[in-house]
């Protein structure tokens, strides 16, 4: 895979020094514009207090960058009409090959991540199994079990099928570690009682399991969640009934594939209002920061 690595992304792996991956999909398709370039531009520096360098991931006119700059950041953004790719693995052909722009997803972070040579990635919520859909399990399931990557997330949002997506967690073969909690956190709220696989309370005993991951050779990566820190947390009624309205809605509209995640993200930040918004940028700087700490613990 030829990849265009930024001279800071490379000098930092060069040197070994800690280095955490970003996806491009939350700006393009996961927030709107203007909060969606300023949380991108916070959570580097969140990653940056971390301790870390941040490599953020995207495809420009064909070319696998890592390391994008704030310019490209700004304009993959600032694009409207969804009109970026939205690329998990299936799609790095089509963009690559007809030199188009293309945002990664969880799953087309973590290949290229790996690819790079970097270890830990963070995000704020991964793709799951579809709430009523349980044959729309997103691709990033499947990756996390065949890509050996540290995935720091805050879980995923209760748009998805929370038990069913813990069940493909476990048949693909991947850890869910919780940093500070003792069940999956659900995005906006910091638990949801859901059983995760074991418990950590620092940054050293986060990387002493990736480093075994990496060592064991297994093939899978690994989950970490972190909640959304206490203070930003949402009120769980107010998140699951904008939650079931959205997706009603969704299944109403008939919205199907790769399209049904950002329209329900869409139409719950706009049923939710600033508290969400607010949350979700919080929670993305934190989860930044939080996975620099396990990069340099690494
Ligand atoms: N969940 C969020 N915000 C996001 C996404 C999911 O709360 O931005 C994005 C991520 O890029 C994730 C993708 O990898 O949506 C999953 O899409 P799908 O369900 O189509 O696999
Ligand atoms: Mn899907």
């Amino acid at each position: 895979m030829q990849l265009h690595i930024s001279e800071e992304v490379r000098a930092a792996l060069d040197e070994n020094r800690p280095v955490v991956a970003l996806e491009s999909t939350v700006i393009t398709h996961g927030l709107p514009y203007p909060q969606n370039v300023e949380t991108a531009l916070g959570m580097e520096a969140g990653v940056r207090e971390g301790g870390a360098v941040p490599a953020t991931i995207a495809v420009l006119k064909g070319k696998i960058t890592v390391g994008i700059s704030g310019d490209d950041v700004e304009r993959l953004g600032s694009i409207k009409d969804n009109s970026v790719r939205k690329c998990s693995r299936r799609d790095f052909s089509i963009a690559v090959g007809l030199k188009q722009d293309g945002a990664t997803t969880v799953a087309g972070t973590m290949i290229v991540a790996h690819e790079a040579g970097i270890k830990v990635f963070a995000t704020g919520g991964i793709g799951g199994v579809h709430r009523g859909h349980p044959f729309d399990v997103s691709a990033d399931l499947i990756e996390l079990g065949r890509t050996p990557v540290a995935v720091v997330c805050s879980g995923a949002k209760s748009i998805l099928d929370l038990p069913l997506t813990l069940e493909t967690l476990e048949t693909q073969g991947v850890p869910v570690i919780g940093y500070g909690v003792d069940s999956l956190p659900s995005f906006y709220s910091r638990e949801s009682g859901l059983p995760i696989d074991q418990r950590v309370d620092s940054a050293e005993d986060a990387a002493k399991i990736v480093r075994a991951m990496f060592d064991l050779d297994m093939g899978h990566g690994v989950l970490i969640t972190v909640p959304v820190p206490a203070e930003y947390e949402l009120d769980g009624q107010v998140a699951e009934e904008a939650i079931e309205q959205a997706t009603r809605e969704a299944d109403e509209q008939g919205i199907s594939g790769k399209y049904v995640t950002p329209f329900v993200l869409a139409r719950v930040a706009a049923l939710t209002g600033d508290r969400s918004k607010r949350a979700n940028t919080a929670l993305l700087v934190n989860n930044g920061k939080t996975a620099a700490m396990i990069a340099a613990a690494l």
